[in-house]
């Protein structure tokens, strides 16, 4: 799949605001980029830590994917992200060893990037998010 390094860690939380307060403790660093993706119901913000980053999530609908998670797992880690270079490429050799995707085609995602996600179903219970930066050329 050649993936070149997790992207971020999705956490998906009740309160932005409490939740911002901890992990700019925890990480003794200062959040960026709040956004709100009104197609996947959240509000999101960053950390970045080295390559990596740390992304909260709370819904903004209890119906959301991130809302229906917390109402059934309670907070914390929702997904990982893995950054790849041709996103669609990569979706094609998902599918062909028969992993299910939820999004077939990449859309868009917070900060630009391009993603799809994997089902929890086929992936161990894990949400796997795979994201490419149209802005690195390939
Ligand atoms: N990690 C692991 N398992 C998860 C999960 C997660 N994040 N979210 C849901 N599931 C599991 C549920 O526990 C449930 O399992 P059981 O059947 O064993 O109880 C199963 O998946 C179905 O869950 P559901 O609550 O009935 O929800 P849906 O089937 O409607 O949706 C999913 C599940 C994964 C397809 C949906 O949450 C989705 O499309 N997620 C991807 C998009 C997303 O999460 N976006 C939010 C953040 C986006 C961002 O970072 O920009």
């Amino acid at each position: 799949m050649n993936v070149s390094h997790v992207e971020h860690i999705g956490i998906a939380v009740k309160n932005l605001q409490e939740s911002i307060q901890l992990y700019e403790i925890i990480l003794g660093t200062s959040c960026y980029g709040m956004e709100e993706i009104s197609d996947q119901k959240v509000r999101t913000v960053f950390f970045k830590i080295g390559q990596t980053k740390i992304e909260l999530l709370e819904s903004t609908d209890p119906e959301g994917p991130v809302g229906k998670f917390i109402e059934k797992k309670g907070e914390g880690v929702h997904h990982i992200a893995f950054a790849v270079q041709d996103l669609t490429e990569t979706l094609k050799e998902v599918e062909k060893k028969e992993i299910r995707l939820i999004d077939r085609q990449p859309r868009l995602g917070a900060e630009g990037l391009h993603i799809a996600f994997l089902h929890p179903k086929s992936t161990g219970g894990v949400l796997i998010e795979l994201c490419e930066n149209p802005s690195i050329k390939k």
